[in-house]
């Protein structure tokens, strides 16, 4: 996969993407990234890529030149790409949307800075419009690093163990079970005595009760993929 990140501020998500689990899916030719400031295909003298709205009011908007020039010019690159743009008006993202993206051949993700974009950029474009949650951040770039982190580790041999995908409990839209490790007693406070028994099969069953029992209590709208009923799960 081809991940490009449009942004104003391309050193804030540089140093995240040689760490973890992205770096790691790079080495493994998995993903490259691309990190395109596109104030670069702005043309004028002072490189602007922001303007005064229309109609007045508070603050600057995304010019739409800079960006459809940036756009064109890697898809005149690299082939057409599924395009993210990183939005508080967007649709939630989710373990769902994340598993779409990861069988993307190329992605490229849109960050926002100042009061918005221009309409014509959101018109003159085909994106899948995105936010990561019901909160304000200055721009889209931590929302477009949990996107391609949430996206990445979904592709086919980026966590070392198939397995550990496979078990993910949000996968099977449940929480995790409590975990324990040494020492057995801490403070007072003692390691379950089945986890400590060597009965495998009441490991397995005290786990998946503890799960459904945390997400029942503390997040009941996820429900286990396997619900017929219920939504997608992730
Ligand atoms: C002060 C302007 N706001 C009026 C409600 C709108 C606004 C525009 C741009 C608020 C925040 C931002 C910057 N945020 C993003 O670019 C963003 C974001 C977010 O703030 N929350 C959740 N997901 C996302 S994705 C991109």
């Amino acid at each position: 996969m081809i991940l490009t990140i449009l942004t104003l501020f391309p050193s804030t998500i540089e140093g995240y993407l040689r760490e973890s689990i992205l770096r790691i899916a790079q080495e493994k030719g998995l993903v490259r990234f691309r990190l395109v400031n596109f104030r670069d295909y702005s043309t004028d003298r002072h490189r602007t890529v922001d303007d005064r709205p229309f109609g007045g009011g508070p603050g600057m908007v995304l010019k739409p030149e800079p960006v459809f020039a940036a756009v064109e010019d890697a898809e005149a690159k690299d082939g057409p790409y599924r395009k993210v743009l990183l939005t508080p008006a967007g649709r939630r993202f989710d373990q769902a949307l994340a598993r779409e993206f990861s069988r993307e051949e190329r992605l490229l993700l849109l960050c926002g800075r100042y009061e918005g974009f221009d309409e014509r950029i959101r018109l003159g474009l085909r994106w899948d419009e995105v936010s990561v949650g019901d909160y304000v951040l200055s721009g889209g770039e931590i929302a477009a690093l949990a996107v391609a982190e949430a996206t990445a580790r979904l592709l086919p041999g980026a966590l070392g163990d198939p397995e550990s995908a496979e078990q993910e409990s949000f996968t099977a839209g449940l929480l995790d079970f409590p975990q324990y490790t040494r020492p057995r007693v801490f403070r007072g406070m003692a390691v379950p005595e089945v986890l400590v028994s060597g009965d495998h099969e009441a490991v397995r069953r005290w786990r998946e009760e503890a799960a459904r029992r945390r997400t029942a209590e503390r997040r009941p709208d996820l429900r286990p993929e396997s619900d017929p009923k219920a939504g997608t799960g992730g």
